[in-house]
């Protein structure tokens, strides 16, 4: 056996969709070797390994790592002003048309210097880490030129280096059409496909290729070209579809089998079923909804009833979505939008896994999958995840086997 850790004495809600609430284990074992689950089930039956360390978790519960599948934590400055003016009348589309929202950031994030960028970016995960996250997408899209795309994304890997989490890049270049290119869609579109796509799928910056398909971004003529040249550079594919109105964008990614696609508060039937053919995963995003004063809930019965996996996400970002927690997320979207805990959870573990195309390293409890596990200090049930508004749970916590902190 030679294992190198065991962990003895928790209850392990596993979120494996095992027909179990919570894929629950009462009073489980759980073993790593290499810093993978070696073993996992119940502790009477774990069988002795004398040279593995164990570790008591005193009966406490052990949730996978949490997976964080939609930020935008690498930006320049922030929209306080931009918050006011909205608390003031205008809204989000106004002040897109008028130069301001993403182009805001846009310009502030051209100005900082990488390591200002780096260190902003650090601070924002940093808390996100210490409420349990293991796993973090993140996009560029701030940049919307050649050079500082690139170095969206290369701050983004480094976040990757320089902390104990594991990073997953989505290039959004195709976020908003840049001041310089004002009237000329195509004309950028055509830098995203033939210049910025290929720069960044060379050098290893991207998994994944997202756009954003809205009346304010791009068509789906333009998201298209998109996801084509993501296709040259063998780059899975996401989308930021129906977020303010239905554009289509939901059937078009699924015909390029995307990963997730994400917002979808203004999804259609025909969306829906294209989803749940092309096997994406739903991403629910409650805190642009709360942010953004939107009163049309994304059809989360309908995706139940399709059978469409749904995650949550903080889509951390300086506009839309300045969240900071993705606990209260969890509280939002079942407050908001009245998923049950259990499904908040699967959210932000097996379901977000599944939407960055990695659920077969994270998200479960299961041998095989990496050992990133959160052991939570002072919660009798795991509903109690979603429950709290706020405050931060006391964790232990483990990545790849290795204790964190
Ligand atoms: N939708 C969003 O919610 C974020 N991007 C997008 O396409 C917002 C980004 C921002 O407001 O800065
Ligand atoms: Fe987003």
């Amino acid at each position: 056996m030679s294992w190198d850790t065991v962990w003895l004495n928790c209850r392990a809600a596993t979120m494996r969709p095992d027909g179990r609430p919570y894929g629950a284990i009462e009073d489980a074992a759980i073993a790593a070797k290499d810093g993978r689950i070696a073993w996992i089930g119940a502790r009477g039956e774990v069988p002795a390994d004398p040279g593995a360390e164990t570790i008591d978790l005193g009966g406490r519960w052990v949730t996978p790592g949490l997976v964080d599948c939609h930020t935008h934590v690498v930006f320049g400055g922030n929209r306080a002003r931009e918050f006011e003016m909205r608390l003031e009348g205008a809204s989000y589309e106004e002040i897109a048309r008028a130069g301001g929202g993403i182009l805001s950031t846009v310009r502030d994030t051209r100005a900082a210097s990488t390591e200002a960028l780096l260190d902003g970016a650090t601070a924002r995960v940093r808390e996100l880490m210490a409420e349990g996250v293991t796993v973090l997408e993140v996009k560029s899209g701030y940049g919307l030129d050649e050079a500082t795309e690139v170095r969206m994304l290369e701050v983004a890997r480094r976040l990757g280096e320089r902390l104990p989490l594991t990073v997953r890049t989505s290039c959004l270049a195709a976020h908003a059409l840049p001041p310089e290119y004002t009237h000329r869609a195509d004309d950028y579109i055509d830098l995203v496909c033939n210049t910025i796509i290929p720069r960044v799928a060379d050098a290893g910056l991207a998994d994944a290729v997202d756009a954003f398909c809205e009346r304010i971004a791009f068509d789906t003529a333009q998201t298209e070209r998109v996801f084509a040249a993501a296709r040259r550079y063998d780059l899975p594919v996401k989308l930021h579809a129906e977020q303010l109105s239905d554009q289509g964008g939901t059937q078009l990614a699924a015909r390029y089998g995307a990963l997730s696609m994400d917002h979808l508060e203004y999804i259609s039937e025909d969306g829906i079923r294209a989803m749940a053919d092309a096997g994406s995963v739903a991403v629910i995003l409650p805190g642009a909804f709360y942010s953004l004063h939107e009163t049309r809930v994304p059809p989360i019965d309908r995706f139940r009833a399709h059978g469409v996996p749904m995650a949550v996400a903080t889509d951390a970002n300086p506009g839309s979505s300045p969240a900071r927690s993705l606990l209260l997320m969890l509280n939002m979207a079942c407050t908001l939008f009245r998923l049950t805990p259990e499904e908040a959870l699967a959210g932000v573990t097996r379901n977000a896994a599944r939407a960055l195309g990695l659920a077969h390293d994270y998200g479960t409890l299961e041998v095989g999958r990496y050992a990133d596990l959160v052991a939570w200090n002072d919660i009798e049930h795991p509903a109690e995840l979603s429950y709290w508004i706020g405050g931060r749970r006391a964790t232990s916590r483990y990545r790849h086997g290795e204790p964190l902190e």
